[in-house]
């Protein structure tokens, strides 16, 4: 990763190399933390943020359901970021708010300890590679089941990203690009930092929040892009079988936009190449988010 020139940490613009904390941190020893992944983008009026409010209005939920007070208002934070993005002279990127405890408190009760807030932002290319977003990547069905919705409010919190990164280093080390986890009922609910969508007949599917996916934007606003073009998409609980039988998989989120999917468990979905519905999903979210198609205005936040 290039870094940046400045990392902001509770209020102040510190140099990148300064934006560290103590090793007694509560966040590193128990994972008390939550953030969020957002995209800024180019567009012909200067650069945007996609939907910058609604990812600081997710940071402020998840936050609350872990009880931690979060001293910043959603339009503190939504200014501090795009003073961020101007200071660092970037014209798009990532942006990481992560909002832990820190010190004032060890073992599990963190009442006393410290909340920290900062935001980070550096240029972060194609999430599954320039070949995946143009190809297709090559997933398979996880071994770990995500952790069940009824064991952790559903929120971005980065304790649990550990059970995530068990699959996707499964994944990877097997020689797949990305790993679909399944839910303790074995439904499809999600990759380990996307949501999921499967076309078959013409009709789009991906799994309700409840089976314990992330409630993505980029979901929300790739589900809104297609309905708003003739399709129809249905949320609706998927198994593995409804992924082998697809016409079209393609995965959605910030990091990751729309990724085509052309293989499952070394199984092709539909010709083994991106379908025309999920080129079309792609089409539609890149003209969305850079300013060219213009029937969403709502969701770009210029600097
Ligand atoms: N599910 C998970 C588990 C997830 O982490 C993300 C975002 C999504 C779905 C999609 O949500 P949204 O970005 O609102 O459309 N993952 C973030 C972190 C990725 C990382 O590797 O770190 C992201 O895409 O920024």
């Amino acid at each position: 990763m290039e870094p940046t020139t400045y990392i902001w940490m509770d209020g102040e613009m510190v140099p990148w190399e300064e934006a560290t904390v103590h090793v007694l941190s509560h966040a590193l020893h128990y994972g008390t933390g939550v953030f969020e992944g957002i995209r800024a983008y180019q567009t012909e009026q200067g650069t945007a943020v996609f939907r910058l409010t609604d990812h600081m209005e997710r940071l402020h939920r998840s936050a609350q359901a872990y009880q931690m007070e979060l001293e910043w208002s959603v339009e503190d934070l939504t200014k501090a970021t795009k003073e961020l993005l101007a200071a660092n002279e970037l014209v798009d990127g990532y942006i990481r708010p992560l909002v832990f405890l820190e010190l004032g408190a060890i073992g599990l009760n963190p009442a006393n300890a410290r909340v920290r807030t900062s935001i980070i932002t550096w240029r972060w290319g194609a999430y599954l590679g320039e070949e995946g977003v143009r190809d297709g990547i090559r997933v398979r069905v996880s071994s770990w089941r995500r952790f069940p919705n009824d064991s952790f409010p559903n929120a971005k919190a980065t304790g649990t990203y550990i059970n995530s990164i068990l699959a996707k280093r499964e994944a990877v080390q097997a020689g797949f690009d990305e790993a679909i986890m399944l839910n303790q009922d074995g439904a499809i609910s999600e990759g380990s930092g996307e949501n999921i969508f499967v076309v078959s007949r013409g009709t789009v599917y991906t799994p309700p929040i409840s089976v314990g996916c992330l409630d993505g934007f980029t979901r929300d606003a790739v589900a809104t892009l297609l309905r708003d073009d003739g399709f129809e998409v249905v949320e609706r609980v998927l198994d593995r079988t409804d992924l082998y039988y697809a016409d079209e998989v393609f995965l959605t989120g910030t990091a990751a936009e729309v990724t085509p999917v052309r293989e499952i468990d070394n199984r092709p979905i539909g010709p083994g190449k991106p379908g025309p519905i999920t080129q079309r999903a792609q089409e539609l979210f890149n003209a969305t988010v850079t300013g060219k198609l213009t029937t969403h205005p709502e969701w770009l936040e210029h600097v």
